[in-house]
């Protein structure tokens, strides 16, 4: 199975050690395509070997060719927002993880879309559970 992983890189990378525990779980039942989105090492200010057309192309391609989207939306990107909705209109099935925090809400256009399986958790062992239930 190949799994495209989708996390916050622009938008912040507070939780750039969180997406690779997920990508490592994620690794038990397939081939993850975007291992770089969980390293630690990848800042917001890195110099970016590709082109930004060179990325974005190639990013679609790999959505396109992917069995699975599963993306962690709990830091807003505009990058991961635009990936879910074009693996969306690529018919793509997409699991989307968002962590319970106090006062705060993700997107509706996340949430509210029917063609997302949109699971809260709190813990690894939570997600875990998760991803074993939607890609097993
Ligand atoms: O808007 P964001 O940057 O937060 O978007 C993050 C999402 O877009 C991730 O799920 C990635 O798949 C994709 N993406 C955005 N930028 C890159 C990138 N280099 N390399 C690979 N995927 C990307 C950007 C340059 C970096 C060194 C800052």
């Amino acid at each position: 199975m190949k799994i495209y992983f989708a996390g916050s890189i622009r938008g912040g990378r507070e939780d750039a050690i969180l997406y690779g525990h997920l990508i490592g779980m994620l690794q038990a039942y397939g081939e993850v395509l975007t291992e770089h989105v969980g390293f630690a090492s990848l800042s917001v200010s890195g110099e970016a070997s590709l082109s930004e057309r060179a990325i974005h192309d190639r990013d679609l391609g790999w959505i396109a060719e992917s069995d699975i989207v599963v993306a962690e939306v709990t830091t807003p990107s505009l990058g991961v927002g635009y990936e879910v909705g074009r693996a969306v209109e690529m018919g793509k099935k997409i699991l989307c993880l968002y962590r319970k925090s106090e006062g705060r809400s993700t997107s509706a256009m996340i949430e509210g879309c029917p063609d997302v399986i949109f699971r809260r958790y709190s813990s690894d062992e939570e997600a875990r559970e998760i991803i074993r239930e939607v890609l097993a």
